[in-house]
């Protein structure tokens, strides 16, 4: 099986400029040369082209959210991920902020549909009507499931993406008041912190799972805030208490378990806010786990 890495180096879906680095910490950190020393075929397609943001250092959200240019480049990754899927690879997407997804979700399920699994601390279910912040990063998943901006909904292709009953949200601890109402109406399926706690990330990530078994693929959209701020810091909306080294290295072997990853993102990672490239390095730990490095 062939991998093509492709680098999304997009800021424009929230305020904290340094996540457009994101793809030159993860490939920095050994990505292609680990996936290679799994055994797999690596291609590197380089990044997709992302305007330069008119802004200067971090500011506060202001009333720009950069709809238009997130479409532009979303319609990209769109095609990326369709043309990747289509000549047999496995797309891995490197962030960029998480409104990435809504052209990698897009993309890969061009063809068929794909089962998701977006690991995040946030909902990412705001439209901008609900939406405090008006930042698009909290709004893809409403997106994929057809709801928000027209231009964001029918982006790639008109309407929805994915069916609600085949998304399954995990590692959540921070909803916004509307974002949490809308979600319960929706038939997506969550975990929350609450639940991994409770039940174990084994016995979680297997009910996943179960969801998804008439499905071929699977795909897997990584935001590194679903990581507990002290395994990885360098994330511009970190929140306490979530996952450990060990329950998302065990999360990722049991995905890589179900041989039904077909594509993946890995989002969100701020080199400006890290430690030494430590929340790239982890990511492209959880990322050879996931695709099948085993330790016996
Ligand atoms: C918040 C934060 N719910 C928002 N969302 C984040 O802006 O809509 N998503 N950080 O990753
Ligand atoms: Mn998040
Ligand atoms: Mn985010
Ligand atoms: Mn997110």
């Amino acid at each position: 099986k062939k991998i093509r890495i492709i680098g999304v180096p997009m800021d424009f879906g929230q305020h904290h400029r340094g996540v457009d680095m994101g793809p030159a910490a993860l490939r920095y950190s050994g990505l292609a040369s680990e996936l290679r020393g799994l055994g797999y075929e690596v291609e590197d397609s380089g990044d997709v082209l992302v305007p330069v943001r008119d802004q200067g250092p971090d500011t506060e959200p202001g009333p720009k959210n950069y709809v238009s240019e997130i479409t532009r480049v979303c319609q990209r990754v769109y095609d990326a991920g369709k043309q990747a899927i289509k000549e047999n690879y496995i797309p891995l997407f490197l962030g960029g902020d998480h409104s990435i997804a809504m052209g990698t979700v897009g993309g890969v399920s061009h063809d068929g549909p794909t089962g998701l699994i977006w690991m995040d601390a946030h909902g990412d279910f705001n439209t901008s009507e609900t939406s405090p912040s008006g930042n698009v990063h909290g709004m893809p998943l409403a997106a994929l499931i057809g709801e928000g901006e027209s231009s964001l909904v029918n982006m790639g292709r008109n309407g929805a993406k994915v069916d609600p009953d085949q998304v399954v949200l995990m590692g959540i601890r921070d909803l916004d008041t509307k974002e949490r109402n809308r979600l319960k109406q929706s038939g997506i399926t969550v975990y929350t912190m609450r639940d991994i706690d409770e039940q174990g990330i084994s016995a979680v990530t297997h009910k996943a799972l179960m969801k998804f078994v008439h499905m071929k693929n699977i795909h897997i959209s990584v935001d590194m805030d679903v990581m507990d701020p002290a395994e990885a810091p360098g994330v511009g909306t970190p929140v306490p208490g979530g996952l450990t080294y060990r329950e998302a290295h065990l999360f990722m072997e049991i995905i890589a378990d179900s041989h039904k990853l077909a594509s993946m993102d890995i989002v969100e990672i701020n080199p400006i806010l890290d430690q030494a490239n430590r929340t790239a390095r982890l990511a492209v730990d959880l990322t050879v786990s996931a695709l099948g490095k085993r330790i016996y």
